[in-house]
């Protein structure tokens, strides 16, 4: 056990020391440098880490506000285990130390001996236990507590102190003897026999509202362990004078739960009387302070570090035509066509956006006025009449940069699908539709065939890649219909900007459509096929547009 030394003078600042010291050591230095030290009460994680921002080298959990903040009495109401439970809260949110109100130790010796074994396991400094009986009082209730017996007591200190399992943890002794009026020379007796028990420094309390008899203590015991004392009654008196009478450490025992019952009663009020928040708002701590206070910014780095991110995918949607749905389409074009309420445009932009594809280039060009769609990039094909898709698309050449999709601005499809699309490694994956409906052999724009067909085995998840795409496939070898959508990784969107170039040196871009592009790439690069059966629609006809209108 480490002596005190009232004469030992402090090396190096507390706060600089506690980075490389255990807690147990820093509460331990502060109980025994020779300057007077003071603990702030804290009772949550939140009021710990406001007393450790204050400054303060060390954090009272007390009985008392532990309790309160439960809406509980100081009387045990609250178990041991959800006073431990708040305490990791505490040491969690610090690192300063933290010397708890065991209160009487919540039983006898071998309750003590768990207590101060889960403290220490919890990186809990220290604990103070009082010389009183299980259910505990609060000392300033009532008159002529019972105190425990001397001895039964000092086997209570010498259980804890056998348990501990840092050599550093802290053990305070509290005499209760003058709350319970039995004067000073009772007082002195059971500090000197808690003393010899082990404990490691003494607190003597007091309810008195002059700091009389706690002076007269300090003289008579002459620093012969630390003492604590705890001025909630005696608060007029000056720091000085505890001081000049060499107590080792105040605590300021209660003074932050009483902020917070003033502050949050005045706040309650004010809301209430002005139906308002106006007044309070510059009064209380910002919603950014709060963050502040419980480390967004850590979380945010931890989250860089730990969550695999993909560059966010952005899309293009090809809407420059037309289409052929007479007199639907001649103040607006296809993709304006309303289907229950909304244009088809405006479906496929929220679909994006639900799976956080935000950035959005239409191109437009029939009636391109009547695009009037919010969130969008618009860039015009003016050359629509005469051009052909390939066309459009270079159009927004600009936007094919990293990850990118590509859809047709006349297909509605299920989120799960896109986002199906957005999570595959492949560089380049169009979306096909297994299902040949009756009209496909006549009427698909996009008949793809495949390297193998669809399969709905569970357990086949072999990739599928693109041999060929067009209207004009043999209906018999075909395995699909694109959908009108493709997803292309940062390198994919290299090829195709690649093939797009080529393709304009070779006469290409104006007249070419987007099968003609895609059989290219898949000459050169493996073009990756996600089958699905349905759950989706492009709107050619008015027959499609019905069944749009059905679509949900
Ligand atoms: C506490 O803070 O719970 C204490 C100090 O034990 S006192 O309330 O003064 O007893
Ligand atoms: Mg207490």
């Amino acid at each position: 056990m480490t002596l005190f030394d009232a004469n030992s003078a402090k090396t190096a600042s507390p706060a600089a020391k506690t980075a490389q010291r255990s807690r147990f050591r820093a509460l331990r230095d502060l109980l025994e440098t020779a300057d007077l030290s003071f603990l702030l009460e804290a009772h949550n994680g939140l009021s710990a880490k406001v007393v450790e921002e204050a400054g303060f080298q060390g954090i009272w959990a007390s009985g008392l506000t532990l309790s309160a903040a439960m809406a509980l009495r100081d009387s045990n109401e609250a178990s041991w285990t959800q006073v431990l439970e708040t305490l990791e809260h505490m040491t969690d949110a610090t690192s300063i130390p933290i010397l708890l109100d065991g209160d009487t130790g919540y039983g006898n010796f071998n309750n003590v001996r768990r207590l101060v074994r889960k403290l220490c396991e919890r990186n809990v400094a220290g604990v103070c236990i009082e010389d009183k009986l299980f259910p505990k009082t609060n000392s300033f209730v009532g008159e002529a507590q019972p105190m425990a017996d001397i001895d039964e007591f000092c086997g209570r200190i010498k259980a804890g102190k056998d348990s501990q399992l840092d050599d550093d943890f802290v053990l305070v002794a509290r005499v209760e003897a003058l709350i319970c009026g039995h004067g000073m020379k009772e007082a002195l007796r059971r500090a000197e026999a808690y003393l010899r028990a082990g404990a490691d420094a003494i607190l003597i309390h007091s309810k008195q509202s002059t700091a009389t008899e706690i002076l007269r203590f300090a003289e008579q015991w002459g620093g012969r362990a630390p003492l604590v004392i705890v001025p909630t009654k005696y608060y007029s008196t000056p720091t000085a004078y505890f001081r000049q009478a060499k107590i080792s450490t105040i605590i300021w025992a209660n003074h932050m739960l009483r902020a917070a019952i003033t502050a949050m009663r005045d706040t309650a009020r004010l809301i209430r009387d002005t139906q308002s928040l106006v007044d309070v708002e510059h009064r209380i701590a910002s919603v950014g302070d709060i963050f502040r206070l419980v480390d967004n910014l850590e979380l945010e780095e931890a989250e860089r570090r730990y969550i695999p991110r993909k560059a966010a995918s952005h899309a293009i949607v090809l809407a420059a035509s037309r289409g052929d749905l007479g007199a639907i389409t001649l103040d607006r074009p296809k993709c304006m066509v309303d289907i229950r309420g909304q244009s088809l445009l405006q479906r496929l932009v929220s679909t994006f956006a639900a799976s956080g594809v935000k950035d959005i280039t239409v191109v437009c060009g029939y009636q391109k006025d009547a695009v009037n769609i919010g969130g969008i990039t618009m860039v015009e094909n003016d050359r629509y009449e005469e051009t052909g898709e390939l066309y459009s698309l270079h159009c927004a050449a600009e936007a094919i940069c990293g990850p990118t999709v590509v859809a047709y601005g006349d297909v509605l499809f299920r989120k799960y699908i896109l986002d199906n699309l957005l999570d595959s490694s492949a560089d380049v994956v169009l979306a096909v539709d297994s299902l040949l409906k009756e009209r496909t052999a006549v009427q698909a724009r996009d008949l793809v065939v495949c390297d193998r067909p669809f399969s709905a085995d569970y357990l086949d998840e072999q990739p599928t890649y693109l041999r060929r795409m067009g209207s004009d496939l043999d209906a018999n070898s075909v395995h699909g219909e694109w959908m009108g959508l493709a997803s292309f990784s940062t390198q994919g969107a290299e090829w195709l900007r690649a093939e797009m170039t080529a393709m304009q040196a070779e006469g290409l871009l104006e007249e070419a459509d987007l099968p003609t592009l895609f059989n290219r790439l898949a000459t050169k690069h493996p073009v990756c096929i996600k089958y699905y059966t349905g759950h989706w629609l492009d709107v050619d006809t008015l027959t499609d547009l019905a069944a749009a209108r059905n679509f949900s």
